[in-house]
């Protein structure tokens, strides 16, 4: 393990946190990049997590959403997610914990006050402003399960490209990102905006963790070439 880093580590009062999906690669949730397997193969997942591709086909997206909830729902943390939630439970409030993923997998690993840029994959919300006649519990059943008087479609609660990010969460992330003393950046090619903006806004060290180059690479202090499960145990034990 590079002793640099971890001395930095060790002497970082406040440590900001922006995980990508290779934080849940080694849970078998596969990458976006390679999530794209089996019926799904054809499809860019930047092109099926919109609005548009919603609501030019609704059952397509949904069922895709549902194939993922059910590879997410058979998973369980790994040994990267671990050593963070380990981390924040030795030292409270000093790691503030940036998440672009929606598969729930730091929240399950005991991680508090997660910032979840673009949202949760388990929990649905409306399409359209829900009218009076809009009640979940009572939706009709189906791809995508819907209002049976205005006909108005559940939607997986997450961010789709095009979508504003939730600002309070936004600006959390922002804020921790300008006020660490080291920002760790695990697991993300680094190519979605505006997370990987906040590499680039850190106001401390940025130590990449990643088996392959990044996008982020170039904004790096130093790139530590493996995998989350494999380094982040090293790199965060007192
Ligand atoms: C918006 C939820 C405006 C849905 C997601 C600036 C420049 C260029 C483009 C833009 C820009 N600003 C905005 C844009 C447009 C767009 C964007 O960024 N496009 C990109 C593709 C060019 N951004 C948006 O649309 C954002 N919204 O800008 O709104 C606006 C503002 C106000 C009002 C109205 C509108 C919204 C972006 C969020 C979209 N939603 N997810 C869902 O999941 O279905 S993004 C989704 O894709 C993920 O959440 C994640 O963010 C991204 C995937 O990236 P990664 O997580 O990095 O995963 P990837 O597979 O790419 O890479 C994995 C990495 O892990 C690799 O590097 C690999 O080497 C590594 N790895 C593999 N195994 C391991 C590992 N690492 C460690 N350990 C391992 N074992």
């Amino acid at each position: 393990m590079n002793e640099q880093v971890r001395d930095w580590v060790r002497a970082a009062r406040h440590i900001a946190v922006l995980t990508g999906a290779g934080m849940s690669a080694e849970s078998g949730v596969p990458t976006f990049r390679d999530a794209q397997t089996g019926l799904w193969a054809k499809f860019d997942p930047h092109q099926l997590a919109t609005e548009n591709a919603f609501r030019a086909n609704p059952s397509m997206v949904w069922d895709w959403y549902a194939f993922r909830r059910e590879m997410i729902a058979k998973v369980d943390s790994n040994a990267g997610h671990r050593a963070l939630a380990d981390f924040a439970r030795r030292h409270p409030g000093r790691m503030t914990l940036i998440t672009q993923n929606v598969d729930g997998l730091h929240q399950r690993a005991g991680s508090p006050g997660v910032l979840g840029l673009h949202g949760n994959i388990s929990q649905d919300k409306w399409l359209d402003t829900p009218h009076a006649c809009c009640n979940a519990d009572a939706a009709v059943p189906g791809s995508p399960p819907h209002c049976g008087v205005c006909g108005n479609m559940l939607r997986p609660d997450v961010v789709w490209f095009g979508e504003a990010l939730p600002l309070q969460t936004l600006t959390l992330a922002e804020n921790a990102a300008s006020s660490c003393d080291l920002m760790l950046v695990v697991g993300t090619s680094g190519v979605v905006y505006p997370a990987a903006g906040l590499a680039r806004m850190a106001a401390g060290k940025v130590v990449v963790v990643n088996p392959h180059p990044s996008d982020l690479d170039d904004a790096a202090d130093a790139v530590l070439s493996g995998t989350a499960a494999q380094l982040l145990p090293q790199l965060l034990e007192d």
